[in-house]
C-alpha cells in the first residue's frame, strides 16, 4: 500500500526558447499523490544543478498553473531564496528540503501554499515558495519562520517576500520586498 499525501502535485519545466511565449515554454511532466510515487519522479529526474541555464522546475498542487496569472496565485506572492553562483549553499539539498516542506505539509498555513520554482540562471540561482495571498502578514511570516528553521541556510542569505504584482512591473532585478527573514 503506498502512503497518500494530503495534496495532489503536478512538476512543470520551463525550458528557455526565444520563439515560444513564455506559457508555451512551461512543460507540464506529471502528478503524483503518494509519497513513493513523488521519489520515484524525484529519482528519475536530473536535479537542478544539472539542468540547462535558463530553465525552471516549479512543483504545483494539481489545479494551480505556475503562473501569476492562475486565479490562486493573483493575490499572493513568494518567499524567495537568491543563492549566488559561486555560494557553497547546495542548491540541490535546499530544493529537496523545499519540496519535502510541501508535499509534507509542513506549515500551519499549508493551505495558502501554492508551490515552488526554482530558477537556473546565469548570476544567480533562485528558489521561491509561491503562497496565495500575500496580504496576510501572519500567515506569510508563519511560512516564512518555517522555512529559515527548514532550510540549512545560511546568515546572508535572506528570505524576502514579494508580492506577484510587484514582480510582474519589475524594472531591472529590483523587485520590492514587503518581508525579510
Ligand atoms: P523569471 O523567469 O521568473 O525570472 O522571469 P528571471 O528574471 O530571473 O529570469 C523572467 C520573465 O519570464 C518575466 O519577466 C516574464 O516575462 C516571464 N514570466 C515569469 N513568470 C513567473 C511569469 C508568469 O507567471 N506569467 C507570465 N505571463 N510571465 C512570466
Amino acid at each position: 500500500v503506498k502512503h497518500p499525501l494530503q495534496n495532489t502535485w503536478t512538476l512543470w519545466y520551463l525550458e528557455n526558447d526565444r520563439t515560444k511565449s513564455w506559457e508555451d515554454m512551461q512543460n507540464e511532466i506529471s502528478s503524483f499523490d503518494t509519497v513513493e510515487d513523488f521519489w520515484s519522479l524525484y529519482n528519475y529526474i536530473k536535479p537542478p544543478s544539472e539542468i540547462k541555464m535558463g530553465s525552471d522546475y516549479s512543483l504545483f498542487k494539481k489545479n494551480i498553473r505556475p503562473m501569476w496569472e492562475d486565479a490562486a496565485n493573483q493575490r499572493g506572492g513568494r518567499w524567495v531564496i537568491t543563492l549566488h553562483k559561486n555560494c557553497k549553499t547546495d542548491l540541490d539539498n535546499i530544493w529537496l528540503d523545499v519540496l519535502l516542506c510541501l508535499i509534507g505539509e509542513a506549515f500551519d498555513h499549508s493551505d495558502q501554499v501554492c508551490g515552488a520554482v526554482v530558477n537556473i540562471r546565469g548570476k544567480n540561482n533562485k528558489i521561491s515558495i509561491w503562497t496565495s495571498n500575500g496580504n496576510m502578514e501572519d500567515a506569510a511570516m508563519e511560512i516564512g519562520h518555517k522555512l529559515r528553521d527548514a532550510l540549512c541556510l545560511e546568515r546572508h542569505n535572506f528570505l524576502q517576500y514579494q508580492l506577484h504584482t510587484d514582480t510582474m512591473i519589475k524594472q531591472g532585478s529590483n523587485v520590492k520586498s514587503i518581508y525579510t527573514l
